[in-house]
């Protein structure tokens, strides 16, 4: 992984705040799973606690080709059965060269303030091409009446069940483009 890429991770979590990453292999092209990370006002094609997604505004340019512009704002809604419903979320770095990408959360009705995360899609070494290993790391305030490794185990939980969908869509898109 090149140091300006590994350098994203490096989450500086102040007083009262948590970090963790959770690392996923993939058995799919890094170009399609950049394709489906890429598209943050559709973060719903593989995050399967998110009911919907609209963009609201923020100072993002919008863009063609299916993309949106960094400080574009999104505004998830979620499924029913998690201690929220929605979340306000600003596009903070969408790297198409390093295959970068982070949020920040920005408002919403959930537990989890000040929640901003990096996911890196990388070239698997070995494995003779067309596998991708991705990085998702945070950082988050500890929430008040829980302790960081409970607040740790809830946002693994979340960011491991994302990544893991991830794989099934990416390698199901790229078995639909062989
Ligand atoms: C992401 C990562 C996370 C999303 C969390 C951790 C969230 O959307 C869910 C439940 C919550 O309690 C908080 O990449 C929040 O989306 C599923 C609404 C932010």
């Amino acid at each position: 992984v090149p140091v300006e890429v590994a350098r994203h991770h490096e989450h500086a979590a102040r007083a009262g705040q948590c970090c963790s990453a959770v690392v996923q292999a993939i058995g799919a092209p890094v170009g399609a799973v950049w394709s489906v990370v890429r598209r943050f006002d559709r973060p719903q094609a593989y995050k399967h606690f998110i009911r919907s997604c609209r963009l609201v505004g923020g100072d993002g340019d919008g863009g063609g080709g299916g993309g949106v512009a960094v400080g574009s704002v999104r505004e998830v809604r979620v499924v029913s059965g998690l201690p929220a419903t929605s979340s306000r979320e600003r596009l903070e770095i969408l790297d198409d060269d390093r295959r970068v990408l982070s949020f920040r959360v920005v408002g919403g009705e959930h537990r989890l303030a000040n929640y901003r995360s990096v996911t890196t899609v990388h070239e698997a070494s070995g494995a003779g091409g067309g596998h991708a290993v991705v990085v998702e790391s945070y950082a988050v305030d500890v929430p008040p009446g829980n302790t960081a490794e409970e607040t740790r185990t809830f946002v693994d939980t979340i960011v491991r069940c994302n990544l893991q969908s991830l794989a099934r869509t990416a390698e199901q898109l790229a078995a639909a483009l062989a």
